[in-house]
């Protein structure tokens, strides 16, 4: 789906502000049709950010169902005879929304963008009254699953990932306008033509484009590649076809170099229709036996599962903190992260294309293990059945993988798709929920490698997934919830298990590895949950990565402290960042920075 844009053509109009909102506990809104007027009794919100955190107390904090959202934006006047389109970058976890009196569309899935045609609903330089409800309970047909339980003293959400369930509109809403018939979708797959590593390199960019509306019939589409000082390296026309560039500048980690894609749909008499702008980062990604190469060279991982996650906004997005954490990230020396545990805001992608940073993508399917479940106080007896993660939640995953490889299937930082995190692996109705899933991810995109994250309970000998990916993602806690403070017998199991997955003959990854840590703790005799331990259990694990060569990268668990549900095994949340919530680094950011950049 492709973003909003200011083109010769297209004006977008952002709707982020303040919002009147209003919680719905009882889920009367609908009934008492709250879209068809000002919202009653509401209050002022911030878009986008979480709900959650905004106003003091438990209520909002722990809210379980729907909340209102309503505001008022006037159309352009310029936009007459446009096409206009509303679109929610994100509501978590699913909408429904009212253009004035009238419902324009429903979304489930929290993490990507949804919109409507709402042209013959607005007119010109006149007001519109925006409602949106936005649900936040996870169910056995979400993803990520939940139980919505009824109790004497209200409902109560369950859910088995270990991050809070903020809520609300995480991301911008747009309203925008394009001409009737336009570009509607744009795709492009780089490569180059033999080595990569050579020399003087040719570029191959293949791109299909499709164009909707009602001249689409008889449009022409014409596409010029232009280099970053805006020359034109390539043109074509049709709406599929390969540019070659001859001298390519690659995308590559560290420099996000790109090219732009001016896509421009004729109309009968040659005049330019449409005109849509695609970034386009020239690379290879490729697999061959243990290593994983981008552009042909070996690229080994550095950096960190991370989280959206920040104070008092939750899990909206904010450019000063999106900007901060990539500078962190650089900082430290890291040139990678996962988008753990869902697909994050688009501005962030961008930002990783730009500057060279690697990206694994990944899907929101997290939480469906009843060992972690447990572990963080939900017992559930079998995931993968009827009565849990079965048909509804394998529907609604297919869908999130369609979703997700529709939004970020042009950006060269992604590397790599994770079609989950964490999943029960080793019985065989896991991996008769799978099997499909891994197949529909390899059809949407035949180009990059998908893969899952494996967790500690289903171990090499018994997990029945790992020979549907291409690379081996792994999770481990040696040192903090297994030989829990005990290094050495920790570095034994650890070398010893990834013997193990190095025998797959794939990349393996250490995707997830790290202590639970309170800034300022300090102690010299190994105590849980000091500096100094977090620093010696990751020094345990370098020294083991060091001497795996399947090992292909290392990230952390995770980059900042982060909020959770409350539990006897949290304290204010999960304490494994290497650097606070509020960004202040721990002892451990040091030694990475160390490590990852030879800077002393
Ligand atoms: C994991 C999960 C992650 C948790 C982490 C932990 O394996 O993937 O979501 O936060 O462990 O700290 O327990």
């Amino acid at each position: 789906m492709l973003r909003p844009q200011d083109t010769a053509t297209r004006e977008r109009r952002s709707l982020t502000g303040l919002w009147r909102f209003r919680a719905d506990a009882d889920g009367a809104g609908r009934d008492a049709r709250w879209f068809a007027g000002p919202l009653p009794d509401a209050i002022d919100m911030p878009v986008p950010a979480s709900y959650n955190d905004i106003v003091p107390g438990r209520e909002l904090h722990d809210h379980v169902g729907e909340v209102w959202y309503q505001t008022t934006a006037r159309v352009p006047r310029g936009w007459a005879g446009q096409r206009v389109v509303l679109r929610f970058d994100a509501a978590t976890h699913g909408a429904t929304v009212w253009v004035g009196d009238t419902e324009v569309m429903s979304h489930q899935g929290g993490y990507t963008p949804f919109e409507a045609d709402v042209t013959d609903l607005v007119a010109p330089g006149e007001p519109v009254r925006v409602t949106a409800v936005v649900d936040n309970r996870l169910t056995w047909a979400t993803i990520p699953p939940g139980i919505v339980e009824d109790t004497p003293h209200g409902k109560r959400q369950k859910y088995m990932h270990d991050f809070f369930n903020y809520a609300g509109l995480h991301r911008p809403v747009w309203l925008y306008a394009t001409p009737r018939t336009r570009v509607h979708d744009v795709t492009v797959v780089p490569g180059t033509t033999g080595d990569p590593t050579a020399a003087d390199v040719t570029g191959m960019v293949t791109y299909a484009v499709e164009v909707a509306g009602p001249d689409a019939g008889a449009a022409q589409v014409r596409v010029r590649l232009l280099d970053a000082d805006g020359a034109e390296v390539a043109r074509g026309t049709g709406a599929d076809g390969v540019l070659e560039v001859p001298g390519v500048h690659l995308w590559q980690p560290g420099e996000g170099y790109q090219y732009d894609l001016v896509v421009e749909v004729l109309g009968a008499d040659a005049a330019v229709v449409d005109s849509y702008l695609q970034k386009v980062g020239v690379r290879t990604v490729e697999v061959r036996g243990t290593e994983f190469l981008i552009n042909g060279r070996p690229f080994y991982f550095r950096g960190f599962g991370m989280h959206e996650d920040h104070l008092t906004r939750g899990k909206g997005h904010d450019d000063a903190e999106m900007v901060h954490d990539f500078e962190l990230l650089r900082w430290i020396g890291a040139n990678s992260f996962r988008t753990s545990h869902y697909p994050y805001a688009e501005e962030v992608l961008d930002y990783a294309d730009a500057h060279g940073v690697v990206v694994i993508d990944e899907t929101a399917a997290v939480g469906m293990n009843a060992s972690v479940a447990a572990v963080l106080g939900t017992k559930i007896d079998k995931v993968f059945s009827e009565d849990a993660v079965g048909a509804a939640a394998q529907a609604a995953h297919a869908q999130a993988i369609r979703e997700l490889v529709a939004r970020d299937k042009n950006h060269p930082s992604v590397v790599l798709w994770s079609i989950a995190n964490e999943p029960e692996s080793h019985t065989p109705e896991s991996e008769e929920y799978f099997k499909p899933l891994f197949a529909l991810a390899r059809e949407l995109d035949r180009h990059r490698p998908v893969g899952f994250v494996n967790v500690m309970y289903s171990q090499a000998d018994v997990d029945r997934l790992a020979k549907y990916s291409d690379v081996i993602m792994i999770n481990r806690y040696h040192g903090w919830y297994a030989n829990t403070g005990d290094l050495a017998a920790a570095e034994a199991d650890l070398e010893a298990e990834l013997r193990l997955w190095e025998a797959h003959g794939k990349p393996v990854l250490m995707t997830e590895y790290g202590a639970d840590t309170i800034a300022g703790l300090h102690d010299l005799t190994g105590a849980l949950w000091s500096e100094e331990y977090q620093s010696e259990l990751l020094e345990m694990y370098h020294r083991v990565f060091d001497r795996v060569d399947a090992l292909q990268g290392e990230h952390v668990w995770n980059f900042a402290d982060f909020q959770t549900s409350r539990g006897i095994v949290r304290v204010d949340g999960n304490k494994k960042g290497v650097f606070t919530r509020d960004r202040r680094p721990k002892a451990a950011a040091h030694l990475l920075r160390r490590r990852w950049t030879g800077r002393h």
